[in-house]
């Protein structure tokens, strides 16, 4: 397989809508009837006196069960595979951090769908075999390291597994090695670029052109301010353990939006709490179906991430649909005071003021049963005149702008830079500090 085109497989990337409708209405019903395969699926069909042939086109995938995380929880830890074990070559479990995790399975074939997906993701965002590509993210269960690992392999880049961390060790090897792309958490590309900062370096003469970022939520804001400091394009990637991991959607150069890979995934918007679709270009809960999988096809997934769907032709000329930037999970909403806050909201305050660095936390406390929100932000290095003047003037700025964006105080307060936890992967920006009742 050496033809590019056929390791990103083009011939899916470049599918007009009609194709896309056409063969996923073949793929919907091959995938049904796999998934028939399974325990937890056959029994869940059965129980809706649902046959695998009553699915005839995409339409049809409202029939559907929807698959919950804790329906994944339930049918741990193989109840959802639907080929013999002897098939099965990766497993990855995902990275919630409460509860039994959940396991996914990958035949070969599965594996090599994933890897030109992934391949084809990093190509549309500007990747080409001739890159150096560095991926600072975690290798093992989670899927960033392998899932990206195969992706750019398979692309023909130069591939560096630098893995999360040891900042000092990452900067030597995008330095020596002339690195291109990256990928990485928003969070931690942030965190290596305060570090050069804070050296007297520039993390603009690194170099790099082309940064994947994603695994979590990160305002326009906070891109903006990565491109700042580095001068590469950042590029927003999604993805799930569920469907894979990264290699959903991504961007474009256009940068408006991350087309989702139509030819893998059935991808509906609902309203979460009526389960019904939400009218089109609405925000809502993004619930997914994979059509490729083979070890483990997972009918409409409720992936709690709130978007919606950009279905204006992108200048590119891709016709896979966007989904815009995530405002956050649904179960990532705060309700302080009885207001409904994402977190992402306060980051697009505070990532507009250039004396401010990129690390922040949220902290939610009681005080005679009334919540409190204290916001601790780091002072950028590089931006802040070191005034006490400016000091206060931006406290003032920030709890204004904040009570016009979640229509309440909250107390702000600024810190030296590099005193807040730093991050590696995901970011832990909320710390709920209130008890129950
Ligand atoms: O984070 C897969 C991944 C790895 C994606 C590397 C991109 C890059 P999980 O650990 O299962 O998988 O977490 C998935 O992370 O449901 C979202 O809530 C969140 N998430 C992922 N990408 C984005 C993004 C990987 N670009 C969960 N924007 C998802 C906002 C994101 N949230």
């Amino acid at each position: 397989m050496t033809d590019l085109s056929e390791r990103i497989g083009e011939r899916f990337e470049k599918m007009s809508r009609d194709e896309i409708a056409e063969f996923q209405s073949e793929a919907l019903q091959t995938s049904v009837a796999q998934a028939a395969k399974s325990p937890w699926f056959a029994a869940k069909f059965k129980e809706m006196g649902l046959e695998p042939g009553d699915i005839k086109s995409r339409d049809d995938v409202v029939k559907l069960p929807f698959t919950t995380k804790n329906d994944l929880r339930l049918s741990y830890p193989a109840q959802m595979l639907a080929v013999d074990p002897t098939e099965v070559i990766r497993m990855h479990t995902s990275s919630g951090t409460t509860g039994k995790p959940t396991a996914i399975f990958h035949t070969r074939q599965d594996v090599s769908n994933w890897a030109e997906l992934m391949a084809r993701s990093l190509y549309i965002a500007g990747a080409r075999p001739n890159d150096v590509f560095q991926n600072m993210s975690g290798y093992g269960l989670f899927t960033g390291g392998l899932g990206l690992h195969y992706g750019a392999e398979r692309l023909g880049m130069w591939v560096i597994p630098a893995g999360p961390g040891n900042t000092a060790r990452q900067i030597t090897l995008i330095r020596d090695f002339h690195v291109t792309v990256v990928h990485a958490t928003p969070s931690y590309a942030m965190h290596v670029a305060e570090r050069m900062i804070a050296e007297g370096d520039d993390p603009k003469s690194l170099g790099i052109k082309i940064a994947a970022l994603g695994a979590e939520p990160y305002t326009e804001e906070m891109r903006f301010k990565l491109q700042d400091l580095y001068g590469f394009k950042a590029m927003n990637s999604y993805g799930l353990s569920e469907m894979n991991g990264p290699g959903v959607a991504f961007e474009c150069p256009y940068q408006n939006g991350m087309h989702l890979w139509e030819d893998s995934y059935i991808v509906e918007i609902i309203n979460p709490q009526t389960l019904r679709p939400v009218p089109e270009g609405e925000i809502g809960e993004l619930v997914l179906t994979t059509l490729r999988r083979a070890a483990m096809p997972i009918m409409r997934y409720r992936t709690r991430d709130l978007t919606r769907l950009i279905t204006e032709k992108c200048p590119c000329g891709r016709q896979h649909v966007r989904i815009a930037r995530f405002v956050g999970r649904s179960d990532d909403m705060l309700i302080i005071r009885g207001v409904n806050v994402f977190p992402s909201q306060i980051e697009e305050v505070l990532m507009r003021h250039k004396w401010l660095g990129g690390n922040y936390i949220i902290i939610l406390t009681k005080a005679a049963a009334l919540d409190q929100m204290t916001i601790k932000v780091e002072i950028s290095r590089d931006g802040f005149d070191g005034t006490v003047e400016t000091l206060r003037k931006l406290r003032g700025d920030l709890q204004r702008q904040l009570k016009e964006q979640i229509g309440f105080t909250a107390n702000v307060e600024v810190v030296e830079p590099g005193s807040l936890p730093a991050s590696e992967g995901k970011a832990k920006r909320v710390i709920d500090e209130r008890t129950a009742g």
